[in-house]
């Protein structure tokens, strides 16, 4: 049986609901529900059972103290059709950059083989598909430079993630208190 996993960080409730108010109709562009907020540290893929084991080993070793993280500002990936509708959480904050570099090391130790491209922390609040970025333009002008919110970051999580007609289905499988 494989998994397909992950490693985030959990926006908090009240800070998942900030963006709602943001809420343009836009057409293609598929708001995440506020419940699958997150800010991916490291996407795995296909994991079977036994390397999982080990992960959840490793994970938990990982000693990184809590942090606070601006989220600031809107953006989107992915040229002049972008594919994704982004909050961001400034710029190189270094207890972020740390916790990553802990939980690539605890995916690699693992044997398993995470995504390595680098790292742009970003908290995804929207998938599009087919819409320009003229389309998108006043959204992100509007709030460009937005100060939603500070998110104290205390726990991270091990996500399963399951691909359905309606979208991605999360599960919690794991989480760690930051120490
Ligand atoms: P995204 O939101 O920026 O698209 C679960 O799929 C999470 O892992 C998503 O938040 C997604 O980020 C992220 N992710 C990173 N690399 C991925 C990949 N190669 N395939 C699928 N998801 C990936």
């Amino acid at each position: 049986m494989f998994k397909r996993l992950f490693v985030g960080l959990e926006l908090p409730e009240g800070s998942r609901h900030l963006f709602r108010k943001l809420d343009p109709q836009i057409k293609g562009l598929r708001w995440l529900p506020p419940e699958q907020l997150h800010l991916t540290m490291s996407f795995i893929g296909d994991v079977d059972a036994e390397h999982e084991e080990q992960l959840r080993g490793n994970l938990a070793q990982v000693r990184v103290s809590p942090f606070f993280l601006p989220i600031t500002g809107v953006g989107a990936f992915g040229g002049e059709r972008p594919s994704v509708v982004w909050a961001g959480v400034g710029k190189g904050h270094p207890h972020l950059f740390a916790l990553h570099q802990h939980i690539q090391d605890a995916v690699l130790h693992a044997g398993l083989d995470p995504d390595l491209k680098p790292f742009h922390p970003h908290i995804t609040l929207g998938r599009a598909r087919g819409v320009s970025r003229a389309a998108l333009k006043p959204f992100l002008r509007d709030y460009q430079e937005s100060e939603f919110d500070l998110w104290k970051v205390t726990s991270f999580t091990l996500f399963s993630s399951r691909l359905t007609a309606e979208g991605s289905i999360y599960t919690v499988e794991l989480r760690q208190e930051l120490q």
